[in-house]
């Protein structure tokens, strides 16, 4: 099914509206922002339907490998789901916001088969997180081996992510689980986005001594992308009720949480470099492409543009809801619905794997 949004007059008026928060609440740090969309038009295609509370994207040659929260991936070949099971050493817990969460496909996937997969698991009582090594075999991943396990972990605010940084090393965010100062403490692994060896030692230049983490003070961050050269990191975190935030990432640095928040300043804490004011966007997935990224929002709704030059926002796309991640492939972009996770209004055909074509963005 081909889906054709246009994004003209109405989407201008709402980018405008949108974007009054954030001039008034960013006015002491960023500059006055006009906002405009390059797009009078986007043609959206719909990859794929129907999909159960997907989690993350990933993608080699034609085929995608989406997480499902419940403990499968969808791989989507040709428009077609096929759901193979994550086997695992220790038993999925679903609870929350938790489960079958984060996956990055190892950078030889070409000859090994191998794959990183963050998940909840332990009890409801004491929730916990892990990252484990896992190898695709016979329709389905098993287990080879943990990498990191006992991450603490909460019904709330678990993190997820994971990625492959431009370095080859891998990266991890984890969340608060809804005990804030433990975002503070760098013996605990909460609040924090760690970067590991792809074998899951710790690596030897890492900011901290002996430790995990590269930076820490997040609440709960759900997004991570590198500029094209690889040089500049940047995060995507839920703040409490608003105040949202999309951060530089430099190792070793306190992002603030829960001493400060939004344009708040500390001693020895950096600040975000765009924060949502008053509005929510509730961010996640996120995308560097061409001097811009792409967050995708859940109660937001929308894939939200920042233009690094100008500080300038805007909208990609509304109008399908909930989005959970992206994922960006030359100049395609192609993004995962979140409207079956239970806090969304699901049609009869989502959760969907769309792709909106950047050419001239
Ligand atoms: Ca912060």
């Amino acid at each position: 099914m081909n889906k054709t949004l246009f994004l003209g007059i109405t989407m201008l008026s709402i980018i405008s509206t949108g974007c009054m928060n954030f001039n008034q609440e960013n006015s002491n740090q960023n500059p006055p922002t006009s906002v405009e969309t390059n797009t009078s038009e986007e043609s959206v295609e719909i990859i794929a339907k129907n999909l159960e509370v997907p989690w993350a994207i990933s993608k080699h040659q034609d085929t995608f490998f989406i997480t499902e929260r419940s403990g499968s991936i969808a791989k989507v070949e040709n428009g077609t789901i096929h759901r193979e099971l994550v086997s695992l050493t220790k038993p999925l817990l679903q609870h929350g916001e938790g489960g079958l969460l984060g996956f990055t496909l190892h950078p030889d996937f070409d000859t090994n088969q191998l794959a990183f997969v963050y998940h909840t698991y332990g009890s409801t009582e004491e929730v916990k997180n892990r990252v484990v090594l896992v190898k695709y075999s016979n329709k389905q991943w098993v287990e080879e081996k943990p990498l990191l396990e006992d991450i603490e972990g909460a019904v709330n605010h678990n993190g997820g992510r994971i990625m492959i940084g431009p370095d080859k090393l891998l990266y991890v965010t984890t969340g608060d689980a809804n005990k804030p100062e433990s975002a503070q403490d760098k013996s605990n692994l909460t609040g924090s986005i760690l970067r590991m060896e792809l074998d899951g030692s710790i690596p030897t230049d890492n900011p901290l001594t002996d430790s995990y983490i590269y930076s820490y003070g997040h609440r709960n961050p759900q997004g991570m992308a590198w500029d094209v050269e690889g040089e500049v990191m940047y995060e995507s975190e839920h703040g409490p009720s608003a105040r949202d935030e999309i951060n530089v990432i430099q190792p070793g640095e306190n992002y603030g949480w829960p001493s400060i928040t939004g344009d708040e300043q500390e001693e020895g804490m950096l600040t975000p470099l765009f924060h949502s004011g008053t509005n929510t966007w509730a961010p996640s997935g996120m995308v560097f492409h061409k001097g811009k990224l792409y967050v995708a929002s859940l109660r937001g709704e929308m894939i939200r543009g920042f233009d690094l030059d100008t500080k300038e926002e805007f909208i990609l796309l509304d109008g399908f809801g909930r989005i959970r991640d992206v994922l960006i492939d030359g100049d395609d972009l192609y993004a995962i619905t979140n409207n079956t996770d239970g806090r969304g209004n699901p049609s009869s055909t989502d959760d969907q794997l769309v792709k909106i074509p950047l050419i001239g963005e």
